[in-house]
C-alpha cells in the first residue's frame, strides 16, 4: 500500500538517532532527531560552520526501508530537505539559501535560539533571490541511538564536541573519529 501522510509513518528507525555526516564538498554536519517533528543540529564546518540550532520543527517521512527524508524551513528563510539511507550510510541534502545568507553567511553563525527575532528580521529584509542551491551527497560516519527528547545531546557549540561521542555506536564506523578533527 502507498504510504500517505495519515498512515503510520514508521519513524522508529530514525527517531532518537544522532547522525554525523560529511558532505562531498567537505562540510560536516551533526543531526539529532529529537522526536517525530523536532531536530537539534550543529554545523561543524562549511559555509555556515559554527551555527547550531535546537528545537527546529520539521517534517519527517520514511520513503523506503531504513530511508528517511527530513524537510523544513529555517527562520533565516533557508529551506532544507535531507534524505538519509541508513543501510548504505549515505545521505543527500539540498539547502536553498536566500541571497543574504550567501552574501554574508556569518550572520547566521550563532546559537540561533538566542537570536530568532534577528534571523526573521534578516530574512524579511533580504535580498532573497537569486537563491544559492547547494545539492550534495554525504557519507554518514556515525549513527547513535541516544533516545528521544534529550537536551544534553546538542547542548554546546560545535567547537566543543562532547567527549562521549563514540558511546553506543550502532554501526561499524572506523572513520567516525575524523569528524572530531577540525
Ligand atoms: C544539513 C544541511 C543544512 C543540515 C542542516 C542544514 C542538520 C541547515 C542549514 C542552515 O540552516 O544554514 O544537512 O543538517
Amino acid at each position: 500500500m502507498l504510504e500517505t501522510q495519515n498512515s503510520n509513518k514508521d519513524l522508529d528507525g530514525i527517531i532518537g538517532r544522532r547522525l554525523l555526516y560529511v558532505y562531498d564538498n567537505g562540510w560536516k554536519y551533526e543531526m539529532y532527531v529529537k522526536n517525530a517533528d523536532t531536530i537539534d543540529y550543529r554545523i561543524h564546518s562549511g559555509m555556515v560552520g559554527g551555527r547550531w540550532v535546537k528545537d527546529q520543527k520539521v517534517f519527517i517521512v520514511r520513503i523506503a526501508k531504513n530511508t528517511y527524508k527530513i524537510s523544513w524551513d529555517e527562520p533565516t528563510g533557508t529551506a532544507v530537505s535531507l534524505s538519509y539511507n541508513l543501510d548504505e550510510m549515505k545521505s543527500h541534502g539540498v539547502a536553498f539559501f536566500p541571497r543574504w545568507v550567501a552574501e554574508d553567511p556569518m550572520k547566521t553563525v550563532c546559537f540561533q535560539n538566542d537570536h530568532l527575532d534577528l534571523m526573521r528580521t534578516y530574512r524579511d529584509a533580504g535580498p532573497t533571490y537569486p537563491r544559492l542551491v547547494v545539492d550534495e551527497f554525504a557519507s554518514i560516519s556515525l549513527i547513535q541511538n541516544v533516545g528521544v527528547d534529550r537536551e544534553d545531546i546538542v547542548a554546546c557549540p560545535p567547537d566543543q564536541l562532547p567527549v562521549d561521542f563514540l558511546n553506543d555506536v550502532e554501526c561499524p564506523c572506523s572513520q567516525a573519529g575524523t569528524l572530531l578533527d577540525k
